[in-house]
């Protein structure tokens, strides 16, 4: 992973945390208005368990799981870079790319309204008590992308991807 990508990523993780001013009402049953929160990478670069992998599941804040389709977490080691669709150029050089899934399979495509706010949880799975590997509100902004950093000061450091388009599917 090179210096620049690592410092793009970190600014673009702060800026997402800034309160957005554009937020649109929403336009319940207006469909053309309706957009796609693409998931596109998750990379691992470091993970929070000692003993190698990390049991990993999405949540899409009130509405429950987004990845995997059901339980449990998908096993994720460090150096491990999932790809929800077919683009894997946000995977740093090196990393082990794999696949999240079916990629005709449409659940990691989220829909929002324009202007919705969405939250995404990153969860690690355990016997006892989940752990929250982070948390991002992201607003449903067409043609917005951006890197989140969900981590840990010394612990884990997972940098997700996403990137915001009108619905093909309305
Ligand atoms: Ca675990
Ligand atoms: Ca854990």
């Amino acid at each position: 992973m090179t210096t620049s990508w690592r410092r793009s990523a970190a600014l673009l993780g702060l800026v997402l945390t800034l309160p957005l001013a554009h937020a649109a009402p929403a336009s319940a049953g207006h469909a053309s208005d309706e957009l796609m929160i693409r998931l596109e990478s998750l990379y691992a670069s470091d993970i929070s368990e000692s003993g190698g992998h990390d049991e990993l599941y999405l949540l899409r804040k009130g509405n429950g799981l987004v990845w995997p389709g059901e339980y449990p977490g998908i096993s994720v080691a460090a150096n491990d870079c999932i790809v929800f669709g077919a683009d894997s150029s946000m995977c740093p050089d090196g990393s082990n790319v794999r696949p999240a899934g079916d990629q005709n399979v449409n659940w990691a495509n989220l829909r929002a309204a324009g202007g919705e706010q969405v939250t995404l949880e990153l969860w690690d799975e355990d016997l006892i008590g989940d752990d929250k590997l982070g948390s991002s509100t992201i607003t449903a902004a067409e043609g917005d992308s951006g890197t989140v950093l969900w981590r840990k000061s010394g612990d884990w450091r997972y940098h997700f991807n996403y990137r915001v388009t009108t619905n093909p599917w309305p």
